[in-house]
């Protein structure tokens, strides 16, 4: 009988596929990963991506289970929630679980659109003349920058799911997005002014999950 295999679709340096992998990693749960899937390749934003997620954004789970049809899935949150079919990485209290939930939605929206899309993603992938990062735009978000991690800070030193001694779906999906900032050349790494997120995060790289996943320094 066919093993059930678990295929994330989407490159290792995407921090969302970080937070699946991480994911994975604590549960113990075997996977692949990568545009590959089962030795055939799904073109970025081609039509076969498009019909998994009509976005056309990663990661996506993939998972063949034996007798039945592939199972797809979109959506970094509802992957992992997906993954984590035994609550173990999941406040177990019902208020506690519904704050978590709602924390979920605003690293993977608000803090992501912030500190990824709109700061690491120019050094990352610079726009400026010959590939080169546009120190301008990174200073024009900076401040916002500086709001978003002032407000996460907040978090972790309030009680919530990132304060507590669970490891959370929350963390998974905080973790990558930190990590890439401390990262970052001096004067651009900016959490050494938030000395409670810089603690949270040496915290979870004592993890093995984050170890094993957020190694590469390259976006
Ligand atoms: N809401 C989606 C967002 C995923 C997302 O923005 N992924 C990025 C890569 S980390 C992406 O697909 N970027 C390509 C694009 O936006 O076209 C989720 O939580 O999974």
């Amino acid at each position: 009988m066919k093993e059930n295999t678990i295929h994330i679709y989407g490159p290792t340096f995407s921090n969302f596929v970080r937070s699946v992998m991480i994911v994975c990693e604590e549960k113990e749960i075997p996977y692949t990963v990568g545009f590959e899937v089962e030795g055939q390749e799904i073109a970025f934003k081609g039509e076969q991506h498009l019909q998994l997620h009509p976005f056309g954004k990663i990661p996506i789970l993939i998972e063949n289970k034996p007798q039945h049809e592939t199972f797809t899935l979109p959506e970094t949150a509802s992957i992992c929630r997906y993954l984590d079919s035994d609550n173990i990485l999941q406040p177990e209290n019902e208020l506690a679980h519904a704050r978590h939930d709602a924390l979920c939605a605003h690293i993977s929206i608000d803090i992501d659109k912030v500190l990824l899309r709109e700061y690491l993603m120019e050094f990352a992938f610079p726009k400026g003349e010959n590939n080169s990062v546009r120190f301008d735009v990174v200073a024009n978000v900076q401040e916002k920058v500086a709001t978003t991690l002032a407000i996460i800070e907040k978090i972790v030193n309030e009680d919530s799911a990132l304060s507590s001694e669970q490891f959370t779906i929350a963390d998974a999906l905080l973790a990558p997005m930190l990590h890439y900032i401390s990262c970052l050349p001096v004067g651009y790494n900016v959490l050494p002014d938030y000395p409670a997120l810089e603690q949270y995060l040496e915290k979870l790289m004592t993890r093995p999950s984050c170890q094993k996943v957020l190694i590469a320094k390259k976006l």
